[in-house]
C-alpha cells in the first residue's frame, strides 16, 4: 500500500491516439443528429457558447485546426480566432463548451481522435469528450464534455470547409510612390506606356503607403523591371524596413525598355502598411508591380 505509488498512477491518463493530419478550415457535423458545431450568435466575446444549429453555411459553423504535434489540436472560431475551450478547466461531467482567447492551457487542447469515419475531440486535461448535451437532437442544443463512452453524440464529421478569405489583385505604377529615394521618372516604352522609375542605384528606395493587405497569408509580388546590368537585387518591406518580406533577383533583360515580369512570393499579415521597394543592388528600372493573393 503505497499512497505516494497510487497518486501516480491517478495522475496518469490515458490518451487515445490522435490523427495527425488534421488541417485547415472544418464544419463539424453531429453524427447522432446531423447538426452542426456553432458558435451562437456568431459572438465574439469571451464566453461564446458552442451549440449546435442547423447547416447555414456561415463562417459561425467553420473551425481552424491547427496541429500541436502528437495529434493535439487547438481549434479556433473561424470568425473570432478564439479558441474552443472547456469552461474553468473543469473536469465535470457536463461542463460546458464555449469560445476563449487562446492561453495555452490544456482545457483548450483537443485529441482529434479517430472513431471510424468520424471524430472524436478529447480534452486534454479531462480525457473527456465534446459531446451535445442530452443526447439533443434539437438545433439549439449546447454542446459539452463528458466522459467517453464512445456515444454518437461524440461522434462528429469533419466536413472541410471553404476558405472564403477575400483575394487581392493590386498593381501600383512604381511611378506612383509616396516617397523615394534618389531615383528619376521617365516615359516608358513598355506595353500601357506611362511612365517607369529609373536611376536606381544601391541604396535608393521607394515607398507606397496605405497598401491593404486584406487576409494574412502567401502572396504574389510581380515586379515589371528592365535592366542593362546583371546582379540587380530588391528587397520588399513593411512600415520603413520593420517587416522584411523577402527579396527578388532582377536579371539582365538586355536593355533599359526591354521589360520583363519577375515574381516571388512573401506571406503577410493582415493590415494596412506603408509598403518599401529597396534597391539592394541597383541599375535596373521598374515600371509597375502588383500584390496577387495566392
Ligand atoms: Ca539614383
Ligand atoms: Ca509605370
Amino acid at each position: 500500500m503505497s499512497k505516494g505509488f497510487n497518486d501516480v498512477v491517478t495522475s496518469l491518463q490515458v490518451r487515445p491516439n490522435g490523427d495527425t493530419n488534421l488541417t485547415g478550415r472544418y464544419m463539424l457535423r453531429n453524427r447522432s443528429s446531423g447538426l452542426y458545431l456553432d458558435v451562437m450568435n456568431g459572438d465574439t466575446n469571451n464566453g461564446a457558447r458552442i451549440r449546435q444549429w442547423t447547416y447555414n453555411g456561415s463562417a459561425a459553423q467553420q473551425f481552424e485546426f491547427s496541429h500541436q504535434g502528437e495529434g493535439v489540436y487547438i481549434i479556433r472560431g473561424v470568425v473570432s480566432g478564439k479558441a474552443l475551450d472547456i469552461d474553468a478547466i473543469s473536469t465535470a461531467n457536463g461542463a460546458k463548451v464555449h469560445l476563449w482567447e487562446y492561453l495555452g492551457s490544456a482545457n483548450q487542447r483537443f485529441i482529434a481522435a479517430k472513431s471510424g469515419s468520424y471524430y472524436q475531440l478529447i480534452a486534454s486535461h479531462s480525457s473527456k469528450a465534446i459531446k451535445v448535451a442530452g443526447n439533443s437532437a434539437n438545433s439549439g442544443a449546447y454542446v459539452e464534455q463528458w466522459q467517453n463512452e464512445v456515444q454518437a453524440s461524440s461522434e462528429w464529421e469533419l466536413v472541410p470547409a471553404t476558405t472564403t478569405n477575400p483575394t487581392l489583385n493590386l498593381q501600383k505604377q512604381a511611378e506612383a510612390y509616396s516617397s523615394m529615394s534618389g531615383v528619376g521618372v521617365e516615359t516608358t516604352s513598355d506595353a500601357g506606356g506611362g511612365q517607369n522609375v529609373g536611376w536606381i542605384e544601391t541604396g535608393d528606395w521607394l515607398a507606397y503607403n496605405s497598401i491593404t493587405i486584406p487576409a494574412s497569408g502567401n502572396y504574389t509580388i510581380e515586379y515589371r523591371v528592365a535592366s542593362s546590368n546583371s546582379g540587380g537585387r530588391l528587397s520588399v518591406d513593411l512600415n520603413s524596413g520593420a517587416i522584411v518580406l523577402g527579396e527578388s533577383e532582377i536579371p539582365n533583360t538586355g536593355g533599359w525598355q526591354n521589360w520583363t515580369t519577375v515574381s516571388h512570393t512573401v506571406f503577410i499579415n493582415a493590415g494596412t502598411y506603408n509598403l518599401g521597394i529597396f534597391a539592394k543592388t541597383g541599375g535596373w528600372n521598374i515600371n509597375w508591380f502588383r500584390i496577387v493573393s495566392q
